[in-house]
């Protein structure tokens, strides 16, 4: 975070001074969304000013929600300092949207296999009654702060193998020729359920964005039903809108 004398940028109060560095040396990736920041007693030293200066800078980053304070364990950069916007008018993947953004990615997997299709999936991926369905649902994270819960419902024709999509579901339908061409996209306001919440890491009850996903590949056939779950503290979505013609 700061090896060596730190030199606060010029200009203003001392404890604006040092709460300009403490953003650049988060914007500049020096410290991480999730990481403790120094005590207050390292910090008074290593940028050489009082405990008070370094009180007032950090009270001013909390309550601006760049910083959070948690009892008894110290003050951290909030888990994600910047929403993430998606765009609705492209069909792409979680894995490209995220690369696109330079963010990396990983997921955590919550259940993939091969199941007896629940009557909506028969209906939604048109399975014959002797089908199998592959379903995978996915923790996605970037670096250590989880942003949405998937669960995505295939034929089993499609994907005989689970556990072969490696980290990108569209990356493997890609290969396989089934990459899908359009879909229909739904989203509903929710409150995050328990078990939902836990593995978001928020609150019980806090806000999240329920989106459901249909796939359609060129032919017309469903690809893909993929019920997600994201945080609604960290996503925005964003549509252009034109004139009717
Ligand atoms: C997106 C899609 C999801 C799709 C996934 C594939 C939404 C709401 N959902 O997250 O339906 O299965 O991308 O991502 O956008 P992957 O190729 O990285 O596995």
């Amino acid at each position: 975070f700061a090896d060596g004398p730190v030199q606060l940028p010029a200009g203003g109060p001392l404890y604006l001074q040092l709460k300009r560095w403490i953003e650049d040396a988060i914007h500049r990736g020096a410290i991480n969304p999730g990481d403790a920041l120094p005590s207050e007693r390292d910090l008074a030293t290593r940028v050489d000013v009082s405990r008070v200066t370094v009180r007032k800078a950090v009270l001013h980053l909390v309550k601006e929600g760049v910083l959070v304070q948690r009892h008894g364990s110290g003050t951290f950069v909030a888990p994600l300092t910047q929403r993430v916007e998606q765009s609705l008018s492209q069909l792409t993947s979680f894995t490209e949207d995220m690369a696109r953004r330079g963010m990396a990615v990983h997921a955590e997997w919550l259940d993939r296999g091969l199941y007896a299709p629940s009557p909506e999936e028969t209906v939604i991926l048109g399975l014959s009654s002797d089908d199998l369905v592959a379903r995978i649902a996915r923790l996605r994270l970037t670096g250590d702060t989880p942003l949405a819960i998937e669960r995505a419902s295939l034929s089993a024709r499609t994907l005989p193998d689970p556990e072969a999509i490696g980290d990108s579901l569209y990356t493997h339908l890609d290969k396989t020729g089934n990459r899908p061409t359009r879909a229909i996209q739904r989203i509903r306001a929710a409150n995050l359920a328990e078990e939902d919440a836990l593995l978001l890491e928020v609150p019980v009850g806090s806000a999240g964005l329920n989106i459901e996903r249909t796939s359609y590949l060129a032919s017309g056939r469903v690809i893909e039903f993929t019920r997600s779950i994201y945080r609604g503290d960290t996503y925005d979505f964003v549509a252009e809108l034109r004139i009717g013609e």
